[in-house]
């Protein structure tokens, strides 16, 4: 698939422009197509052009634009763009806190033209005092860059995910594939993916390895083998294929799933027992006859253990929870009845609500809650207090028509720098559910920055916290905050924790999750959509929280629509009783 590709040709060419300082329209069309792209569902490649002109921020130009790479593998517009901007300048945009102007002014000042320059230059302290760099900003710099080194070895699951999704559609349509299957972290739903593993049975393992070297998707060969074939995408991503024996398959499903930790601890129980686990199956020592392998199942029923969900390995207890036949019951996808944070037109969504109203159905859906931004944020076209009260009327007159399916209103609260609710308690209390979150101030100190989430918690109108720490996966770290001190206020005052699905963020990360889950605090899987589509990030949001140990109960979207309801409502009495602190 080219969609990645193709967004990511888009995201340069904005690049490019935001150097060059063009027209800010044109380089925000180029940036909501690419973010429309990348997430868009189907084949690009494969996409007639009106469909395509359906995608929004797609109009005629960028259509003859995607149809000329799609064809040519070529866009002669990026390239001539690229002879005047070289890459490296581009590249050091992928800095946190460097923009646009930054680079034009470094590259013009000091002629740097590179991210090793910006670091020597920065550490060195010869960037103080050019427009807007104060030594603070120098360190954000230096900080900025190591994060960008890190970052290289693994990709955010949402990334990955797709392109596996895609290898495994074609690998089955054209190899001679009995059995495939997704293995290592990916199966284990890991918010962060160093390669993708993959295990397929086969009659003719060779033409399967044929078929796998030559997908269009390869960009390099590591190694071709008779069973076991290692390509690099053009996304640079690793992808491991072996095909194994029928018998066995069970076995290397468990073995190359993992966790390594995981299974050195089912290895360790079963010598106890007198057993050997490998990839091959399960063998009795002495006599060295196979007890099982063909099913996954073998190994853990062979340690006397109940299956134990890929999500749960990580020798964090697990095993232990099993052994005693306390393994958390896990929710589904499939248990999820609606969406809690979602933005329409109203703010900077791309929808009316009637049309999410259609897309949330269409995932038998029985409510969702619209929460566009609020007005202190101006950059996503946050609503006044008139325009939110316009937006209710038409949700109540929406939601009469409806039948068995619900709206709520609601907002995504700013929660301001100075600690302040964006909107007074008067507008807040006629909602049906208040998303708050922080979009600003992101570098002020753990107290300030835990303050403003405890004081919106405490808020008897606050329902849910969104996207708790802030962390955009290989983007922005997480800022600074105690989440125990957070988790604490949000028991105490019955607020609920956002676990948010878009798959940059899942944020709650899910060592929090499950601390969460421990003190009893409900938690709210929602996907932030901004676009239609976006409403399948929800199974990265249940990937995430299914690591954290969630059941059904410890969900609040798995609630049908009336204990829902309930469930809001008594945070406020809850409130009443807490004490300020
Ligand atoms: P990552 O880093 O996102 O690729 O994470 P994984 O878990 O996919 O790790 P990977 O790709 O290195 O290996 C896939 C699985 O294969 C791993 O979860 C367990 C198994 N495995 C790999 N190497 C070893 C090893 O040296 N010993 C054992 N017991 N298992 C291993
Ligand atoms: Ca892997
Ligand atoms: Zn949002």
């Amino acid at each position: 698939m080219k969609n990645q590709e193709i967004a990511k040709v888009f995201n340069d060419i904005a690049d490019i422009l935001e150097i060059k300082g063009n027209n800010p329209f044109r380089i925000r069309a180029y940036r909501r197509a690419a973010q429309n792209i990348d997430g868009f569902a189907g084949d690009i490649a494969e996409t007639p052009e009106e469909e395509l002109r359906k995608i929004p921020g797609i109009g005629h130009d960028l259509a003859e634009k995607i149809k000329e790479y799609v064809t040519t593998d070529h866009l002669e517009f990026y390239e001539e763009l690229k002879k005047e901007v070289p890459h490296s300048l581009v590249e050091m945009l992928s800095v946190p806190s460097i923009g646009p102007k930054t680079v034009k002014m470094l590259f013009e000042k000091l002629k740097i033209n590179n991210i090793d320059e910006l670091e020597q230059l920065a550490k060195k302290g010869e960037l103080k005092g050019l427009p807007g760099i104060q030594a603070k900003t120098e360190e954000n710099i230096l900080k900025g860059i190591a994060m960008v080194r890190r970052r290289t070895d693994r990709f955010p699951i949402g990334r990955v995910l797709p392109i596996a999704e895609d290898i495994l559609k074609k690998l089955k349509d054209a190899a001679p594939v009995k059995e495939i299957a997704l293995a290592g972290s990916l199966r284990r739903w890991k918010d962060t993916i160093k390669d993708i593993d993959m295990l397929a049975t086969s009659r003719d393992p060779k033409k399967v390895m044929n078929v796998f070297t030559r997908l269009p998707h390869v960009k390099e060969v590591l190694m071709k083998g008779p069973t076991k074939s290692s390509i690099v995408t053009r996304e640079n991503i690793q992808v491991d294929l072996r095909v194994v024996e029928e018998d066995s398959v069970g076995a290397a499903l468990a073995y190359f799933t993992g966790s390594k930790a995981h299974n050195i601890r089912l290895r360790e129980m079963a010598v106890k027992k007198g057993l050997k686990i490998n990839e091959y199956g399960v063998f009795d020592i002495k006599t060295n006859k196979k007890i099982g392998g063909k099913n996954e199942a073998d190994i853990y029923k062979a340690l006397g253990l109940p299956f134990i969900p890929p999500e749960l390995r990580e020798d964090t207890g697990e095993i232990e929870a099993a052994f005693e036949r306390k393994l958390p019951e896990l929710f589904e996808l499939g248990d999820i009845k609606g969406d809690l944070h979602v933005h329409t037109k109203y703010s900077d969504g791309s929808h009316d609500i009637e049309e999410l109203v259609d897309e949330a159905r269409k995932r038998g859906y029985k409510y969702i809650a619209i929460t566009d931004h609020s007005k202190g944020l101006g950059v996503a076209r946050g609503m006044s207090i008139e325009k939110l009260l316009e937006q209710n009327k038409k949700i109540e007159a929406v939601n009469k028509r409806l039948k068995n399916f619900f709206l709520l209103s609601g907002v995504e609260m700013d929660i301001r720098s100075d600690g302040t609710m964006d909107y007074p308690d008067e507008v807040l209390k006629k909602l049906d559910i208040v998303v708050a979150s922080i979009h600003s101030g992101f570098r002020q100190s753990k107290e300030q920055l835990t303050k403003r989430l405890v004081s919106a918690m405490k808020n008897p109108f606050v329902s849910i916290i969104a996207h708790p720490t802030g962390r955009l996966i290989g983007e922005r770290d997480a800022y600074d905050v105690d989440m125990d001190e957070v988790l604490m206020t949000a028991r105490d005052t019955g607020a609920a924790i956002e676990v948010n699905a878009y798959p940059l963020r899942l944020d709650l990360s899910d060592i929090y999750i499950r601390k969460a889950k421990g003190m009893g605090i409900p938690l709210a899987i929602s996907t932030d959509a901004h676009v239609a589509y976006q409403f399948d990030f929800m199974r990265y949001g249940v990937g995430i929280a299914r690591r954290g140990w969630l059941e059904k109960k410890d969900v609040l979207n798995t609630y049908p629509y009336k204990a829902l309801q309930k469930r809001l409502k008594n945070k406020q009495y809850k409130r009443s009783s807490v004490k300020s602190r």
